[in-house]
């Protein structure tokens, strides 16, 4: 694995526990864990169970004992890394956004569609379509329980940058993030949103904004001047991120109209992701705040005993429960990080490509390109493509 921050210390879980619930068809091994500070990335290998740790990617990459490469670091990275484990013949798992732009998220598919056919098999950590209430959301869709969809609404509210005074972390910067809320967090809400509709986006239109403009440097007690000023950088990245998009329609007309917020400013909202589905004929409503529930609503039923019903997504019938816990006794977060790990196992043991692709992952770096060129050009319509 490739970073040790957040999605390090998530993934580190997913490896480590997955074994220990699921049957895989084969057993992974957390072999080396990779990150740039010798003794920072020695003590998180010992303390999240890695054999060894290293401070060159390179070289771990060209070892004939390591068949996957998970990369968990800023989007800055992962082209670089991606493109250099799948030419060395190793499975990849890359995390969210796929890239911090479009050319980089196309030499990724480039490189992984070559992979593929030799057998290797890569995938984006969108995780949250490894919530058992997401992937029941789609069942319902894909099986017509909600009819046609008609509107969709995408929102992944957080609030951890109210504090103007917060400081200037690698995911506000441009060069390091390639985008802000709309890459980081708004991703998820897209991701989702086709995931559980099956359908994908064709065209955007929306408005990028950068509430705070500077920040204190990480670190800085003392400015370079030698005053005890805090040195400031500039936010690179959007705060704020509102748009609306247009799903392609499978019978040829028109297509649902979708609307995305993906923010760091609501206030009080800490991970509110929420995706909601109308259709002709019912519709469904997830918040991860609220992750082991799926709200319903069912429009066939007699009109008396119509209205949205909460299912709780904890029996053994519903997606990945079945080597968890017994109906009713809840996952969390991390399990969706497991239950990716089960999935990714399985893919190579069985040979069929996972979901999301890197091609899915390239789709997805379209449409944050299309939103930020809609947001240049006074919020007109853009295309993915
Ligand atoms: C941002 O704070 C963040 O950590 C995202 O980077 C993750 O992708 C999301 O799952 C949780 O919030």
């Amino acid at each position: 694995m490739i970073g040790y921050g957040f999605m390090g210390a998530a993934h580190s879980q997913g490896w480590r526990v997955a074994p220990r619930f699921f049957d895989l068809p084969s057993s992974p091994t957390m072999q080396v864990l990779v990150g740039r500070d010798a003794e920072g990335v020695a003590s998180a290998a010992a303390k999240w169970g890695w054999a060894e740790s290293s401070t060159d990617w390179r070289e771990v990459v060209a070892r004939d004992d390591i068949d996957i490469i998970d990369i968990v670091t800023p989007g800055e990275s992962h082209a670089a890394i991606a493109i250099a484990a799948l030419e060395a013949g190793k499975h990849v798992l890359c995390e969210k956004p796929l890239a911090n732009t479009v050319a980089e998220a196309e030499a990724m598919a480039f490189a992984a569609r070559r992979a593929t056919s030799a057998g290797m098999q890569s995938m984006v950590g969108f995780t949250y379509r490894r919530v058992p209430a997401t992937a029941l959301a789609r069942h319902l869709v894909a099986s017509g329980r909600i009819g046609t969809v008609r509107q969709v609404r995408g929102s992944y509210l957080q609030d951890w940058l109210i504090d103007a005074e917060a400081p200037l972390t690698w995911r506000l910067q441009k060069e390091r993030a390639g985008s802000g809320s709309l890459g980081d967090i708004g991703a998820h809400a897209i991701d989702l949103a086709e995931y559980i509709t099956g359908l994908q986006l064709t065209a955007v239109s929306g408005v990028l904004e950068t509430v705070v403009n500077e920040r204190p440097l990480l670190g800085t007690g003392v400015g370079l001047s030698g005053t005890a000023s805090i040195d400031r950088g500039q936010v690179t990245v959007d705060d704020v991120a509102l748009f609306t998009g247009r799903f392609e329609d499978p019978k040829g007309g028109a297509g649902a109209l979708a609307s995305f917020e993906a923010t760091r400013f609501a206030t009080g909202r800490k991970n509110s992701l929420r995706i909601e589905v109308f259709g002709s004929l019912g519709a469904v409503a997830f918040d991860l705040e609220r992750m082991n529930e799926l709200e319903f609503y069912d429009a066939t039923l007699p009109p008396l005993e119509q209205g949205f019903r909460t299912i709780l997504v904890t029996e053994h019938d519903h997606p990945y429960l079945a080597p968890w816990w017994p109906p009713g006794h809840m996952l969390g977060y991390e399990h969706g990080f497991s239950n990716q790990v089960h999935d990714f196992v399985n893919a190579i043991a069985t040979g069929e490509p996972p979901r999301p692709s890197f091609d899915d992952g390239l789709h997805l770096q379209q449409v944050l390109r299309a939103v930020e060129r809609s947001s240049e050009s006074d919020s007109a319509w853009q295309p993915v493509s």
